[in-house]
């Protein structure tokens, strides 16, 4: 897809803050500070719409970015930051599983995973949450620029076996630094569109 056109909606908490546009919806899902803002970056060609940064936690609400009015992604705040506090996990929890578990909108969630380690126990444990749910998972493995083209197979092979990845879920390597991967990115969620 040739994106023009990006507007970032709304933040949102709550699902009454939700966008009522009833386009098909696509969130990220990953480790604090993993690379998810940087994907959706990437994606839409702009390099700072949704806010990055070297320090884990950025992100702390659903963002909402309506594409070209034909669909969102929405960019989610990561897991697994050690310096939040019980409350705030458990508030992140529950507007977490409220989207992912109530959101008719929702075509797939894309989980970013690190590709140059194994995923996380947290990585798994999200994996498994957005499959008891049947939730369709695009996995991208990122930061592929930070390792030799040479590993990336073995590592990808990792990555699928440490999730115990379901046939019909698609694994890309991925960078956001050089774009590898834009291409097919694109093309497997749209097929979920
Ligand atoms: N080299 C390289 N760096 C990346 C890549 N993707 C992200 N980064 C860097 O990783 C850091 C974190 O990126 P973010 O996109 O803010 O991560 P996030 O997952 O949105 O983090 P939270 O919002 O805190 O959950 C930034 O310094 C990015 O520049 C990549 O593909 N390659
Ligand atoms: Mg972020």
């Amino acid at each position: 897809m040739k994106v023009h056109n990006v507007e970032m909606v709304i933040s949102a908490v709550r699902p009454d803050q939700y966008p009522e546009d009833g386009l098909p919806e696509f969130a990220l899902a990953g480790r604090s500070n993993v690379g998810k803002s940087s994907f959706i970056n990437r994606m839409i060609g702009r390099k700072a719409l949704a806010r990055i940064s070297s320090k884990p936690g950025k992100t702390q609400t659903l963002n909402f970015y309506k594409i070209e009015e034909q669909l969102f992604f929405v960019d989610v705040p990561g897991y697994g930051y050690a310096k939040v506090s019980k409350k705030e996990r458990e508030a992140w929890g529950k507007m977490i599983e409220r989207y992912f578990t109530g959101r008719q909108e929702l075509k797939a969630v894309v989980q970013i995973i690190d590709l140059r380690h194994p995923p996380t126990a947290d990585d798994c444990m999200m994996y498994n949450f957005l499959k008891h749910y049947n939730i369709p998972c695009i996995v991208i493995a990122t930061k592929a620029d930070k390792i030799p083209k040479g590993k990336w197979d073995k590592h990808k092979k990792v990555v699928k076996e440490t999730l115990d990845m379901e046939k019909s879920d698609t694994l890309l390597v991925f960078s956001s630094e050089t774009g590898l991967g834009f291409e097919e990115a694109w093309s497997t969620i749209e097929s979920y569109m």
